[in-house]
């Protein structure tokens, strides 16, 4: 049985990636959960990854660090699986989007931490953020156009996965967004799986000062 090691539901927009794609994609994992900013976390995680840090992917004595490389991994193990899609070109395109997510979008990552039981409308926003922003939904609607939907490359799979802390990072501040990217966020955030990932994250009580710049400590 694979395992996923995570961070916070609340906080870790990096594990949510694997995470959803998993439960999107229907593979059964066994889930291993470390509490960011904890010393067990600076011990535990050694145990799983030279990298120091969450997700990896472990299968048998193998382990895979890093959302891209997981998803990789994901798509060689499971070929018949949509984690890609099936087409060449929508492939590249699809890869493309999450390479960009995953070096990409610095403003709405640092301005904008994924927080999912909090509510902030408006926090953070500057012309760097939306800028961001509209390169986000100017992607989700070129492909949605292209597929057809309902997800960005028609079925559901890693680009959808390497997005979703966007759609919930949209509810948490409360960010504007044409009628269509709307739509698709709240088709993810719809997702039984968004649903259980959101309800656990929601029900953690750890309160990271570093992820809550708008935030008191209680
Ligand atoms: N590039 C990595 C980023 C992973 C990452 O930054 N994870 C954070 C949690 S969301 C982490 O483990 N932080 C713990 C630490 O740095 O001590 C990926 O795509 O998996």
């Amino acid at each position: 049985m694979l395992r996923l090691v995570i961070g916070n539901k609340n906080y870790s927009s990096w594990s949510l990636r694997p995470w959803l794609l998993l439960q999107g994609l229907g593979i059964p994992f066994e889930e291993i959960t470390l509490k960011l900013d904890t010393p067990e976390f600076a011990r535990e995680i050694k145990r799983y990854s030279p990298a120091g840090r969450v997700p990896v992917l472990l299968d048998g004595e193998l382990a895979v660090w890093d959302s891209l490389a997981i998803t990789e991994y994901l798509a060689e193990k499971f070929p018949d699986l949509s984690v890609w899609p099936s087409d060449p070109a929508a492939r590249a395109r699809a890869r493309s989007v999450c390479a960009e997510m995953h070096s990409g979008f610095a403003s709405l990552r640092s301005a904008l931490p994924m927080n999912v039981r909090a509510s902030l409308p408006g926090c953070g926003w500057s012309m760097a953020v939306q800028a961001d922003v509209d390169r986000i939904t100017g992607i989700w609607t070129d492909l949605l156009e292209r597929s057809g939907g309902p997800f960005l490359f028609g079925k559901f799979g890693a680009a959808d996965a390497f997005y979703a802390p966007v759609a919930s990072r949209s509810a948490t501040y409360a960010l504007k967004l044409a009628p269509e990217a709307l739509a698709y966020r709240d088709r993810i955030l719809a997702m039984p799986a968004m649903q259980q990932w959101c309800a656990a994250g929601r029900a953690e009580a750890e309160f990271l000062i570093h992820d809550e710049p708008y935030s008191r400590a209680p």
